[in-house]
């Protein structure tokens, strides 16, 4: 037993000696060390050996293992760079690891854009809650009870007299009753519509800006538009305002950008027509000012709502708005 001890010591330190591979490391240890290894099998021997030899024969095994073993571990930090005492030696030279950076939504990269120039315009910016009253909604807008205009609002009603808001323009109102013109001022913010197929969600983002001061003019609304389209897509893109109606402005306009898709040839994307509406605006109703208690007579102004998706969706050429809230991040990720 003794000589076999002495033996497989020396096979070892010799096997470990001319060991020059990492990948040799793990089949020395395996064939040596591990629990199916030729020490553990010996060792296992040791009951078959007489009582007086057994505790001698036993502590010489645990020394030369212990031996083998610390050799293992010098040679494994030779090969790996690793210390004896088993802890990893920090490889300064090693590229560091990449952390997964996460990214805003391309719904709020839109948003921030579109902020960041009416800001850059002297807007400030005003935001306000979710749920709204009536009177804020819909009453101030020159929209009253059974108004036609409400259908198109599908309105998610939480009371007769509560709801989610519809658009932002609640919080237009609410400036204007508490604050005296001139008023320059942008609304961002989520509204709500019970609508959902390939180019509506419930949920969607809208920024609606108004401006009220004195004798301002259609020109000063199709000015500022002007400068937002230039920036957000094409500094030469081709502009048009188109006659429109909403409760709230008058007269009212919906605004077309020449197609981002074919350049105004007429494709699939414009249904042929070479423009697409990216925003709908007009000079401010007197009945609305008349509902904060302006004088529609010194003071005039002009709004404009856009839908945040859509614009995105056109900058993007994305053709699914419920893309925007799957979150797949094969989608997310090219943002
Ligand atoms: C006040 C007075 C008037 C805001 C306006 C629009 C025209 C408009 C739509 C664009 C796409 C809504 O998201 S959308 O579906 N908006 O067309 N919004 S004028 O007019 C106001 C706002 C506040 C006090």
């Amino acid at each position: 037993m003794e000589e076999e001890l002495l033996r497989l010591k020396n096979e070892a330190t010799a096997s470990l000696d001319s060991l020059n591979k990492k990948e040799e490391l793990d089949t020395f240890r395996v064939q040596y060390l591990g629990r199916k290894g030729q020490f553990t099998t010996l060792m296992r021997q040791l009951g078959g050996v007489s009582p007086e030899d057994r505790p001698r024969l036993g502590k010489l095994a645990n020394t030369i293992k212990q031996d083998v073993e610390k050799a293992f571990a010098e040679k494994q930090a030779a090969l790996f760079g690793v210390a004896s005492a088993g802890k990893p030696v920090d490889d300064l030279t090693l590229v560091g690891r990449r952390i997964p950076a996460g990214r805003l939504h391309p719904v709020t990269q839109i948003m921030d854009e579109v902020c960041t120039i009416f800001e850059r315009l002297g807007f400030e910016v005003a935001e306000g809650p979710d749920v709204e009253l009536d009177f804020y909604n819909f009453e101030a807008l020159n929209i009253p009870q059974h108004h036609p205009a409400r259908d198109m609002h599908d309105t998610f009603y939480i009371s007769d007299n509560v709801l989610l808001r519809t658009h932002t323009s609640p919080m237009q109102i609410r400036a204007m009753k508490t604050r005296k013109p001139p008023l320059r001022m942008i609304a961002p913010g989520k509204v709500y519509r019970c609508d959902s197929d390939i180019t509506h969600t419930p949920m969607f983002h809208q920024v609606e800006g108004f401006l009220v001061d004195k004798k301002v003019s259609f020109g000063d609304l199709k000015g500022i538009l002007s400068v937002f389209v230039a920036q957000m897509f094409d500094k030469d893109v081709a502009i048009r305002f188109r006659p429109s109606f909403f409760p709230f402005t008058e007269p009212s306009a919906e605004v077309d950008i020449a197609c981002v898709m074919c350049g105004g040839e007429g494709c699939r994307v414009c249904k042929q027509t070479g423009w697409l509406e990216i925003l709908g605006a007009g000079l401010i109703d007197p009945e609305v000012f008349r509902m904060v208690e302006y004088d529609p007579d010194e003071y005039s102004g002009f709004a404009f709502g856009l839908g945040v998706e859509r614009i995105a969706m056109l900058k993007y050429g994305i053709n699914d708005i419920r893309l925007y809230y799957e979150n797949d991040l094969r989608f997310l990720e090219q943002f």
